[in-house]
This record gives structure tokens, C-alpha cells and sequence, in this order.
């Protein structure tokens, strides 16, 4: 059972890797991709659209935070489906492309130089547990606005080094505290909870919330597969 449902998932990834314009030897090493000065340069040039500028000018009302007293430090339960993923940290790119003018495959470095938020919110499982937890990372919007989506894009698909893929709608995307964490509760991210980029926003349960991720794919419409879970029905949007 547990197979079958892996095979599906890793046909999805083929699927999306197709969709973006790369194998996924080639998404490493980027015959198209851009450096981040590159891309920064045509920034300049090329408008964003306009439904991208609307969300980024009007950001969505932040959702109140906790203090960092409030952190619960070992409330965050350890959920991984399957396994976690070994990451050479030396050959870690995120690539981010799709329908965008501009494809980034950006190291941690790069990351780490971008603007960098921090947030204490509370991350919410399913299964019926919940932790306060402390965040820092590179706002989702700050990579999303650098890769200049072409007009049409309303999705974003994440895809994880552990075959978990997810998508979500761009507004929730651009939400101003949803975040690639790269630190969690003042420390660098464990490997367990997602190292080395790891989504986290208070606006979306733990299921929408990657570990792990490797590529984010910006499209206008969804395929079939939605998400991991998603695909056995739980809900897409699964908004807090
Ligand atoms: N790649 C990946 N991301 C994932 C999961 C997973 O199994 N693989 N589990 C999800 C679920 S159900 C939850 S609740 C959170 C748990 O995050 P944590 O393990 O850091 O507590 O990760 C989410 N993201
Ligand atoms: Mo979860």
C-alpha cells in the first residue's frame, strides 16, 4: 500500500519536473537558470503582474503572533510519512521556476542573504496536536517576487527530497509570514524538521507545511495530484 502510494507520488514529481522545463539532473545544474544577480538585474526591466503587485502592495491582515517566552521547545512532534532525506548541504540549490521569467537555482548562502523574517506562531497537526514554535527564514514572497511570475500564475507546487509534493494558492504564497525557515527556535533547522528549507506559515495546517523543500513551481493551473495528502483526500486549501 505504502508503495503504491510512492510510486504514484514519484510519477507526479516526473510530471512536474516535465512541466518546469527541467530533468532533475538538469534542475541542478541549470542549462537555463539564472544567477541571483542575473535575475535581480532583469528585476528591473520586466513589470510584475499585476495581481502579484496587488498582493505584494496590500499584503493580507498578519495573523497575531506569540511572544518568544511562549515557545514550547519540545512540543514540536517529530511527522514524517515515509523517511527523511539525506541533503548534501555542498550541492543544495533551491530552484524556483515554472511560468516565470526568471528561474533561480540559488544556494544557502544566497538564502541566507535575503531578507530574513522571523515569526512565533503555532503550528497545527491533524492528528491533533499543536506546538509554538519559533521560525526564522526568507519570506516565500521575497523568492517568488525575484523569480517575476508571468501573468496567469495562481499556484505554486512544492516539491520535497522526500517525494512529499504540495501545492498551494499564490495569495497564501504571498502572505507576508509565510516563510522558507531555515532556523527553528534560535537554532539552525534540525535534519528531522525539515533542514535545510522547510515552509512555515500560521495561516495553513502542518500538511501544507513542506519539509525539505527542493523546487517550487510556479503555474496557472493544477494538475491532478494536489499534494501528498491531498491526494487521499484530505482538504486542499487547509486554511487556519
Ligand atoms: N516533506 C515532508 N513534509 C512534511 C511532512 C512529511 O512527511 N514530509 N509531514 C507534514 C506534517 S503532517 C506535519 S504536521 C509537519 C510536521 O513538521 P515537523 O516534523 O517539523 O514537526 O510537516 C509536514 N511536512
Ligand atoms: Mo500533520
Amino acid at each position: 500500500m505504502a508503495e503504491e502510494v510512492n510510486s504514484e507520488s514519484s510519477i507526479n514529481r516526473r510530471n512536474l519536473l516535465r512541466l518546469s522545463g527541467y530533468s532533475l539532473g538538469g534542475m541542478l545544474v541549470g542549462g537555463s537558470v539564472l544567477t541571483l544577480a542575473e535575475s535581480l538585474a532583469g528585476k528591473a526591466t520586466e513589470p510584475l503582474n499585476q495581481k502579484m503587485e496587488e498582493l505584494l502592495l496590500k499584503p493580507q491582515t498578519p495573523v497575531p503572533e506569540f511572544s518568544v517566552s511562549q515557545v514550547e521547545p519540545n512540543a514540536l512532534i517529530v511527522n514524517t510519512y515515509d523517511f527523511t532525506p539525506a541533503i548534501n548541504l555542498n550541492d543544495f540549490r533551491l530552484v524556483v521556476d515554472g511560468e516565470v521569467n526568471n528561474p533561480l537555482s540559488l544556494d544557502l548562502t544566497a538564502i541566507q542573504k535575503m531578507p530574513r523574517k522571523s515569526m512565533v506562531i503555532r503550528h497545527v497537526c491533524v492528528e491533533g496536536w499543536a506546538a509554538i514554535v519559533q521560525w526564522a527564514g526568507v519570506p516565500l514572497r521575497e523568492l517568488i517576487q525575484l523569480a517575476q511570475p508571468k501573468p496567469g500564475v495562481k499556484y505554486a507546487y512544492f516539491i520535497s527530497a522526500d517525494r512529499y509534493y504540495e501545492s498551494w494558492d499564490l495569495a497564501s504564497c504571498l502572505h507576508p509570514q509565510t516563510m522558507l525557515a531555515y532556523e527553528k527556535n534560535g537554532a539552525p533547522l534540525p535534519i528531522d524538521h525539515g533542514a535545510p528549507l522547510r515552509l512555515a506559515s500560521p495561516i495553513k495546517l502542518g500538511y501544507k507545511l513542506s519539509k525539505w523543500v527542493i523546487q517550487v513551481t510556479l503555474v496557472s493551473n493544477l494538475l491532478p495530484r494536489r499534494g501528498f495528502w491531498e491526494d487521499q483526500s484530505y482538504e486542499w486549501f487547509a486554511g487556519l
